[in-house]
């Protein structure tokens, strides 16, 4: 294309380029979600057809973007996780964290009517009528983005261990709250006041004696979220297929991680494996599961996700 005496103006344009080897996690959030979970009648605490939804939005992300090695969703929030070696858009943060919210968008966007129409209803479209399914134009749903860079394999499991411990406190509140509310007739003024300084084991006592609720019966996905990986055929448990998954856990998955630190800013990875590596991850099955992630054996497991090998 022939330069035209406008093209100077490309030279006010800047990119944040990532810090290099690290872990960058693209996290989304729900704009206004609260208002959006009442226009469209969400159930409280948990709205099980908006979990579904999240997750198979984020499968979708996790399924188009290889580079991306796991994800963890809760509420209205997911974090993209993006290994520390890719070099994506040349690991360009505008062009990382609005790809991943454009594509989580379109999917949430375009899952949402067989993900609320296929449950039987039940989702108005705020008018009031409470007959209509369909997303209103005055109310469509919206994400922020963001990224952030660890610089250690310590560092990203805490990030991780954060947000599944921030969905087990708010979890544990909200069930107590609404259950307080929804069956003990209270108001949510007085729910409140009658959670204010309570500890773990008060919320769980109020469960079991007032309502019969067994909180660690509550289902998994309320409790621990959702984790999004790419499974392949090890097998952990039995058989010589053992040695290999703990062999590459001694090897890759320490949290300690001296060899994360002591790793060059050089990619070890040729052109060539990546390519050959990202064919692989395409073709690896995308997995949902609510499942602890702050435990090491999560990642005792599954090493690939550390290594990105595969
Ligand atoms: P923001 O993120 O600053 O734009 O504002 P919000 O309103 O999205 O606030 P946020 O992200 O801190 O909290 C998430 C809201 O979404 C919270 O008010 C509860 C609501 N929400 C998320 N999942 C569910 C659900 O399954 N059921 C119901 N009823 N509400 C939900
Ligand atoms: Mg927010
Ligand atoms: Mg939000
Ligand atoms: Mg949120
Ligand atoms: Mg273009």
């Amino acid at each position: 294309m022939a330069n035209s005496k406008y093209e100077y103006v490309r030279a006010f344009e800047r990119d944040e380029v990532l810090l290099p080897n690290t872990w960058i996690v693209v996290r989304i959030d729900g704009r206004g979600f609260h208002k959006l979970s009442t226009h469209y009648h969400f159930t409280k605490p948990n709205d099980v057809r908006a979990l579904n939804l999240m997750n198979l939005a984020a499968s979708h992300v996790v399924a188009s973007i290889p580079d991306i090695t796991i994800a963890y969703g809760v509420s209205d929030e997911y974090s993209f996780v993006f290994h520390k070696t890719t070099n994506l858009f040349e690991r360009r943060c505008a062009k990382l964290v609005t790809t991943v919210v454009s594509t989580f968008t379109a999917a949430y966007v375009a899952l949402w009517p067989s993900t609320f129409e296929a449950s039987g209803g039940g989702v108005g479209d705020g008018d009031g009528g409470g007959g209509g399914d369909a997303l209103s134009l005055t109310m469509l749903p919206t994400f922020d983005g963001r990224a952030v860079c660890y610089p250690s394999w310590g560092n990203l499991r805490d990030y991780l261990s954060w947000r599944q411990v921030d969905c087990h406190i708010n979890n544990l509140y909200n069930t107590t709250f609404w259950a307080l509310v929804q069956q003990g007739g209270m108001s949510p003024t007085a729910a409140e006041e009658h959670l204010k300084g309570s500890v773990s084991s008060d919320k769980n006592e109020i469960l079991w004696s007032k309502f019969g609720i067994n909180y660690n019966d509550e289902p998994d996905m309320f409790r621990k979220g959702s984790v999004i990986f790419r499974e392949y055929a090890l097998e952990p448990s039995t058989g010589p297929k053992q040695e290999v998954g703990i062999e590459g856990a001694d090897d890759e998955v320490g949290i300690e991680g001296a060899d994360d630190e002591s790793r060059g800013l050089q990619s070890p990875v040729t052109k060539t494996q990546a390519e050959k590596m990202k064919k692989i991850r395409r073709k690896a099955k995308v997995v949902t599961s609510h499942v602890d992630i702050i435990r090491d054996e999560f990642w005792l497991h599954r090493p690939w996700i550390r290594s990105g090998k595969p």
